[in-house]
């Protein structure tokens, strides 16, 4: 039995399934997709799913202030638009900003996106923002350049964006409904004025949905954010994709809200319900069959550096990047050849593919097994972000990915506390076990470095299965591994069959 896993990358990532384009539950259209299109998006990590593999982005915290208020949101952390809840970045001047992406180039060779996604609203601090882009504009010519906004000052800065060659920008658009964004934005700051409830809401829709048609009147490339909040907005995001993929956006990313007390945020403390896994992955599958739909989100914080889930941040503050004296020349010389030998990689990857069958497994027990195989969710407790290297007891979150016949794909994460909790090994923590069992609803494995044998039969009994014999294994070749072991052992037949049930 063999899942075939399609090459090895120039750096060192492994993949599996025929994810050549932007994302999942768009693979036909990406086939369809123009050449001028595939350039554009080849090696943007959150437009392209395959490129989120190979190509690292950056992002840089220079926009601090913000002209609405979400209530998803406390503002003493990063905008929850594009990041996880609770995270803080360092702010950065301008100057700063442009200093730390030249070095991040020479370090990360990959690097091929710089995103400016707050810890504000980036266009709600347009001096600092467009300070930032310009002088990388001249400084470093081949990075794309992306921005996310809530939208409210939007179409007063496109001219600008496209001046400095913006070519991406995500807008977060919640509701096309003002009765329906009055529950999620208590206020707005406009024209020098704050207004509140409805019409906040109905200037704010009515700012974004402009931005939107402006941008794709000028070729941008438009992403849409939307956060979804069970019994406000979960229903109605259908409708937000109707409309925003008619108006041209390239791409929809549903996001779950978070919302815990300890953030402080008006959900968190009004105990407002997040979505479910399988109530995101539901709305996700119905947007899919309109749009194209981001399914490789890590919700990265507003200093983010690397590849999508592995963030190399904390590598670059700025008395590291202060102290290094780089050849920026070579540097960008160097992203350039990188950059050649990923596409040549792919190119080759997609050439072999196209000869020959994307995933197969051989021989079948049961014929027909992988065609109606079930897909698996796997969680990973993972330091790394690539490895199975965390033990279990000390997982803050863990990655989830589904396999299936189409491939594995990142799912989401869900946070939990430490079970080790400060302890040297594995102590009676009945109640964090159990909310990390109740985080892991839907999964059926866990793959971790080391597990203690408590909390692996409580996982067990759970109908969680951990797996510690994949440590320091990339974590797709374990999920494949696993996904070939559970197929082969018939655990994977559709429910009718097994008369198994997932969440
Ligand atoms: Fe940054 Fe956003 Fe640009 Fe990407 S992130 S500004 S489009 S470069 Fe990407 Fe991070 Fe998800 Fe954002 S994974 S949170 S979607
Ligand atoms: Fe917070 Fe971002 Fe909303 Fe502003 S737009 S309130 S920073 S989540």
């Amino acid at each position: 039995m063999e899942l075939k896993v399609i090459g090895q990358n120039p750096i060192g990532a492994t993949r599996v399934g025929p994810d050549s384009g932007p994302c999942r539950g768009s693979q036909d259209r990406a086939n369809s997709l123009s050449e001028h299109i595939h350039r554009r998006i080849q090696d943007h990590p959150c437009y392209s799913e395959e490129a989120h593999h190979h190509f690292a982005r950056m992002h840089v915290a220079v926009a601090p202030a913000c002209n609405i208020q979400c209530h998803y949101c406390n503002r003493k952390y990063d905008c929850a638009n594009e990041s996880r809840p609770g995270v803080v970045s360092a702010l950065l001047t301008p100057e700063q900003a442009v200093k730390k992406t030249l070095v991040v180039g020479a370090a990360i060779p990959q690097l091929s996106v710089l995103g400016i996604a707050g810890p504000g609203d980036p266009l709600a601090n347009p001096e600092r923002t467009f300070a930032t882009f310009r002088e990388l504009a001249r400084k470093a010519p081949d990075l794309k350049l992306c921005v996310s906004t809530n939208g409210l000052a939007l179409s007063q800065h496109v001219d600008e964006l496209v001046k400095y060659n913006i070519g991406h920008v995500t807008i977060t658009i919640n509701c096309v409904d003002p009765n329906i964004g009055a529950k999620i934005y208590p206020w707005i700051f406009w024209n020098n004025r704050r207004i509140r409830g409805r019409k906040a809401a109905e200037i704010l829709i009515e700012q974004q949905q402009r931005g939107l048609e402006m941008l794709v009147e000028r070729g941008v490339l438009v992403k849409i954010n939307s956060v979804m909040i069970p019994g406000v907005n979960d229903e109605h995001l259908k409708e937000v994709n109707r409309i925003v993929k008619q108006k041209g956006a390239f791409l929809h990313n549903i996001m779950p809200l978070i919302a815990r007390p300890e953030h402080g945020t008006f959900y968190g403390i009004m105990g407002q319900r997040e979505p479910s896994a399988e109530e995101l992955r539901a709305l996700q599958e119905t947007c899919a069959g309109d749009m194209r739909v981001m399914r490789h989100c890590h919700q990265c914080r507003s200093d983010a550096v690397g590849l999508l889930g592995q963030d190399r941040s904390a590598e670059f503050d700025m008395n590291t990047v202060d102290s290094l004296k780089v050849d920026y020349e070579a540097a960008a010389a160097r992203r350039a050849a990188v950059r050649v030998a990923i596409r040549q990689e792919l190119e080759k990857q997609h050439a072999a593919k196209s000869n020959s069958t994307l995933v197969s497994f051989t021989p079948l027990r049961h014929p027909g097994a992988v065609a109606t195989a079930r897909p698996l969710l796997v969680a990973i407790a993972s330091k790394s972000g690539r490895l199975i290297d965390e033990h279990f007891g000390h997982a803050r979150e863990f990655l989830v990915y589904e396999v299936s016949a189409a491939g594995v794909h990142f799912f989401g994460r869900r946070a939990a506390d430490r079970y080790c909790a400060g302890l040297d090994s594995c102590g009676e923590t009945e109640t964090v076990l159990g909310k990390t069992i109740r985080a892991l609803q839907g999964c059926e494995v866990l793959l971790c470095a080391k597990i203690g044998i408590e909390p692996w039969e409580k996982l067990e009994s759970a109908g969680i299965q951990p797996n510690s014999e994949h440590a320091l294994e990339p974590i797709e070749d374990a999920v494949t591994a696993v996904y070939q072991e559970w197929l082969a052992s018939g655990r994977l037949a559709p429910l009718s069959a097994s008369g198994q049930t997932r969440v």
